[in-house]
């Protein structure tokens, strides 16, 4: 994984990843993989057509539910810090016990068609859930494994059937978060260190222990068939999760085999075993610069959990949503944002109503983010901290700077006026020229007096921004 320094973040996945996949040409990856995948064998022509409607799409609803969502965060009465879906792990909840929220996890209100109609009242265009997390739940009918949704609760439907139905139904693209590595309930899976877990398996339970290899054999690689298989339509991401040492290229290259059946589907670059697959997937923060060639996405909570945790009512204001998807936009990315459903199959009403006012700003300025390119600006925008470190690694922290993007499509450029900068814009374009400029959300689209002089642009504009969170101002070029 060649990333810039600026780009590595701290995570035991981030130094994983890192080991199991040097830096390599595009040639070698074929030799160092057991078995060829599906990006090892396809022309960049072939891979630009699978890639299309992704490249497309640039907002999709990341949804993680499961059983955590009973507890909500709290343990025996007490809170317990750290994300809602790690409760597990982080209260060292042994195996029996976890597996008795099964039985009181009863989502009577959950409606897929809800849940779909929200995603795309929102502008979002695709949808990934969790269909297993760490914990080992499968939110499926799965026949693998009867720890499941169908067979282990009272509520006995089938949510992901019941949700791809409905994604369909309403044109989104649908796909599954699957915890391929790490499972917390099932013998041999792997854990992630928290608290006093010791090495080498950081198990808290001998009820976890196991082998690897055959936990992969006996659940996640026949769990992966049944979700490949199963489902009308057949899921268009897969969305693996925290690899660890143990997913060498042998076991990973069993997953791909099983993937490579299906030529249409994508799937991130959390596999292991130094697949790099499609996607690259910044966590919680937007990169300085993307990655420039790169398809990326950055996923993101909208509070501090991705599970629900009933104490976390820390939500990013629409403002600063708004401002990040355009942001990623801006670089070539999409944005995965995260909800976190209850126990009774709601999305909370802070993160539905968020969501509802992003939906109605894309209504009106949605084309200069769908199927957008990135700005034709050069520089990064923003600085690096002379003070404020990365947690961890104690590199500069990157500090953007919230004034203006810009995103692009043929003929246009679109720049998004966070600051209002009063009656004058004034912009140094460099080889962009301006012919005529507008508002986006002016319904007229009345032209706006415009005078260019070299590499500086001047736009006349009104008074009062249109849009307290981001006045689209469409430069048309011609070309
Ligand atoms: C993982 C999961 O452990 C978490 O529960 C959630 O599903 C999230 C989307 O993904 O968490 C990670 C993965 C990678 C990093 C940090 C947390 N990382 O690279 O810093």
């Amino acid at each position: 994984m060649k990333v810039k320094p600026s780009l590595l973040f701290t995570s035991v996945l981030t130094s994983l990843l890192a080991a199991a996949a040097p830096a390599f040409a595009a040639e070698a990856q074929t030799a160092a993989h057991p078995v060829a995948a599906i990006q090892d064998k396809e022309t960049p022509a072939q891979r630009d057509a699978r890639m299309a409607w992704w490249r497309e799409a640039r907002f999709g609803m990341f949804i993680h539910w499961g059983l955590y969502a009973v507890p909500a965060g709290v343990w025996n009465g007490k809170p317990i810090d750290g994300v809602g879906e790690w409760i597990m792990n982080d209260a060292s909840i042994p195996v029996a016990d976890y597996k008795k929220l099964a039985p009181q996890f009863n989502p009577t209100q959950f409606d897929a068609h809800a849940w779909v109609a929200l995603a795309k009242a929102a502008g979002m265009k695709y949808i990934v859930i969790t269909s297993k997390h760490h914990d080992g739940f499968a939110m499926y009918d799965s026949k693998a494994d009867p720890f499941n949704i169908v067979q282990a609760t009272p509520f006995k439907r089938d949510p992901l059937k019941e949700l791809a139905a409905e994604a369909q139904k309403q044109g989104l693209k649908f796909g599954f978060y699957y915890s391929q590595d790490q499972d917390w309930t099932a013998p041999g899976g792997a854990a992630y260190k928290t608290g006093n877990h010791a090495p080498p398996t950081f198990h808290w339970d001998k009820a976890q222990d196991g082998n690897f290899a055959e936990y992969l054999h006996k659940k996640a690689l026949p769990q992966l068939k049944e979700l490949l298989t199963n489902y009308q339509p057949a899921p268009a991401v897969i969305w693996y999760d925290t690899p660890t040492k143990d997913m060498t290229p042998e076991l990973a290259s069993e997953f791909v085999a099983l993937t490579n059946a299906h030529p249409n589907l994508i799937w991130n670059n959390r596999l292991g075993g130094g697949y790099p697959g499609d996607t690259e997937t910044p966590e919680q923060h937007i990169p300085a610069q993307g990655f420039p060639g790169k398809d990326w996405e950055t996923c993101m909570t909208m509070n501090e959990t991705w599970g629900y945790k009933s104490t976390d009512t820390n939500f990013k204001s629409t403002e600063v949503l708004i401002r990040n998807l355009v942001d990623i936009a801006s670089k070539g990315g999409n944005y995965l944002l995260n909800v976190g459903p209850d126990a009774t199959g709601v999305i909370p009403a802070a993160e539905a109503e968020r969501l509802r006012e992003i939906g109605k700003w894309l209504d009106v300025n949605g084309e200069s983010i769908y199927a957008s390119g990135p700005t034709p600006f050069a520089g990064d925008h923003g600085s690096y901290s002379a003070t404020e470190k990365t947690v961890g690694e104690g590199k500069p922290k990157w500090v953007p700077k919230w004034d203006w993007r810009a995103t692009t499509k043929k003929g246009k450029v679109y720049v998004h006026l966070f600051e209002w900068p009063g009656t004058t814009l004034k912009l140094d374009t460099g080889k962009v020229k301006a012919k005529s400029a507008y508002l986006l959300a002016d319904p007229q689209h009345a032209p706006l007096a415009l005078k260019q002089d070299g590499k500086s642009l001047e736009v006349k504009l009104p008074e009062k921004p249109l849009d307290p969170i981001d006045t689209v101002l469409v430069l048309e070029t011609g070309s």
